[in-house]
């Protein structure tokens, strides 16, 4: 297919200047969307291609880059997501995460398939796209305020119908796992992406359009996301998820082992039943939803200060049973707290527990203790403010246990601190942190239920075609083509829905092994990008 016959992307690229206050359109070769799709594909390429070796992620220089893929904000299932990468500030490697937000719909309305800031704005600034125009306001009004309130003020500024991507206070004061937020309860980019936001002193990007991207054929496409969205509604655990979404995994987790406890210390924990998906389910006040999802899973109840707050298996899981916290409310506070902030739960539940394990063992001189929410909520406060212990806190589990010299209890893979499994007895799952392309993320391969189902003390080769095969779908087709992988990994339908609803977007014949192709060599990139930054990959051979 020849270039001009590219459809499905704009082929345009916003790269905004914050520094000279300029924005300038790059049409990227069609070669670009054909062997990198968008979204972590375009993230990967822009910053092999354009990032000086060796900068500083905290500097001006480093760029930040918003990345959609032909898939993202079509109607279709899930489709209202967007990658935010950088060189990490956490690991220093390649860094990303996912985020579901209007903003990612109104770019691609925008007519951009991605946005990238390189320089620093002098002043604290927002961002502000509208179709094809872009310009800074000031924001000083904003800056040091909360994400939830910054939320509301950008609407009553811009109005209901554009999309925000948010920084917190803690992404002001550069926490090197500072997250994006968006519409008061989704984030992304654990790896420090809400502070190279911050560094920038940009305080929230606001995008709004009234366009359509061009698809290759319409009528196909539409046929094949209303087959997904049927197969969504169809399959047996729908109903299911709509009563607990990802906060079933607490019960799964603590039968299998593998709930996080006590810093990673225990797979188990004595009063997971007051934080499990079955209690929520009682306590449950609202569901929330992405964008354009047809499966929500955002499970809302009120907290320990009775506010509304968005759950997630993981931030309950890292806030509650990981700190010995055995009160839902409790850790929905603090889980209320990180997304106030803008700091990723993950993280700050690691950081958290390995600083109370220190404590315990005479290393670290903190005013907290397991299962002491009250404590821990100040502590989150310290944090985010890099007030007193809170600017050691601030650095992420690897520097820390650095400068105190205790490195054996620092749960982390290349600086990103480990996701809600226990990998004690899940060799696969220690696997998939280790390989992951960002860190120790699960987002690339959550193995760890099929090792169950399979045998959890295999080491085979079985195991490792599978954690691949993962790492292409999740990491690789949904990544690159930008859309939720929920309906496939939690709903169980067909990855082959996908292919049709990429082919008749695009006009691409790709087959689901040409895109694991372009996953590869994604994949392939991002090691290059780590070896070039940090001089190795440390990684095994999957
Ligand atoms: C993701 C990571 C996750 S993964 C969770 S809960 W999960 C945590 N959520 C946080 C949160 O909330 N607040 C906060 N302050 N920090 C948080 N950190 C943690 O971030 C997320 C959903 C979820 S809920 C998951 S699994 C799936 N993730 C997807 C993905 O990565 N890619 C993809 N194509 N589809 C996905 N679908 C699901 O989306 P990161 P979100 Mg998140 C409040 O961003 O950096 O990738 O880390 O984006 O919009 O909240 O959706 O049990």
């Amino acid at each position: 297919m020849s270039e001009d016959k590219l459809f499905g992307w704009s082929k345009r690229i916003l790269w905004f200047d914050a520094s000279r206050r300029e924005a300038k359109e790059w049409r990227y070769p069609g070669e670009m969307a054909k062997l990198f799709i968008g979204g972590r594909g375009f993230a990967i390429k822009i910053l092999w291609d354009h990032l000086r070796p060796g900068t500083d992620p905290l500097s001006p220089e480093n760029l930040f880059i918003a990345a959609a893929g032909p898939l993202t904000g079509l109607a279709g299932p899930n489709t209202g997501k967007l990658v935010v990468a950088a060189k990490s500030p956490l690991t220093g490697g390649y860094g990303d995460g996912n985020i579901g937000s209007w903003a990612a719909v109104a770019m691609r309305a925008a007519g951009w398939d991605a946005i990238v800031i390189s320089g620093a704005a002098d002043r604290p600034s927002v961002l502000v796209v509208e179709d094809d125009k872009a310009w800074l306001d000031d924001a000083d009004d904003l800056w040091g305020r909360d994400a939830f309130e910054t939320h509301d003020k950008l609407v009553e500024r811009y109005g209901r119908d554009a999309g925000f991507l948010i920084v917190g206070p803690a992404g002001e004061k550069l926490v090197r796992y500072a997250t994006i937020v968006s519409q008061k309860g989704r984030s992304g980019g654990r790896p420090g992406m809400g502070a190279v936001l911050g560094s920038k002193k940009i305080k929230a990007i606001v995008v709004r359009g009234t366009k359509k991207p061009e698809l290759y054929d319409e009528d196909s496409y539409r046929k094949a996301a209303i087959e997904a969205i049927r197969g969504v509604k169809a399959s047996p655990n729908y109903s299911f998820w709509m009563r607990q979404g990802t906060m079933f995994t607490i019960e799964w987790a603590q039968e299998a082992g593998v709930l996080p406890s006590y810093n990673f210390q225990e797979g188990v924990f004595e009063h997971y039943d007051k934080i499990s998906g079955s209690y929520m389910e009682k306590v449950r006040v609202d569901l929330r939803s992405c964008p354009l999802c047809v499966m929500a899973c955002g499970h809302v109840i009120r907290d320990a200060e009775n506010a509304e707050v968005e759950l997630d298996y993981e931030n309950i899981a890292m806030l509650g049973s990981n700190l010995g916290i055995a009160r839902l409310e409790e850790a929905a506070l603090l889980n209320r707290l990180a997304d106030l902030y803008g700091i990723d739960t993950i993280s700050l539940g690691n950081v958290l527990g390995y600083a109370l394990e220190a404590r315990e063992r005479g290393k670290l001189d903190i005013d907290a203790d397991w299962g002491n929410a009250r404590k821990l909520a100040e502590l989150v406060k310290d944090i985010a403010g890099r007030r007193g212990i809170g600017d050691l806190l601030a650095e992420g589990v690897m520097r820390i246990s650095e400068r105190i010299g205790e490195t054996t209890y620092a749960m982390h893979v290349k600086g990103l601190e480990i996701s809600a499994y226990d990998c004690h007895a899940a060799p696969g799952m220690a696997l998939a942190y280790a390989t992951s392309p960002i860190g120790a993320h699960h987002k690339d391969a959550w193995i760890i239920s099929w090792e169950i189902q399979h045998g959890r003390f295999s080491y085979g080769r079985e195991k490792v075609k599978k954690l691949i095969e993962m790492q292409r779908f999740r990491g690789g087709l949904f990544e690159t083509a930008v859309a939720c992988r929920f309906p496939v990994v939690e709903t169980g339908i067909s990855l082959e829905h996908y292919v049709k609803m990429f082919q008749a977007a695009t006009g691409l014949s790709y087959t689901l092994d040409d895109i694991y192709t372009v996953a590869d060599r994604v994949y392939a990139l991002i090691r290059m990008f780590w070896i070039r930054e940090k001089g190795s990959w440390s990684m095994a051979t999957a």
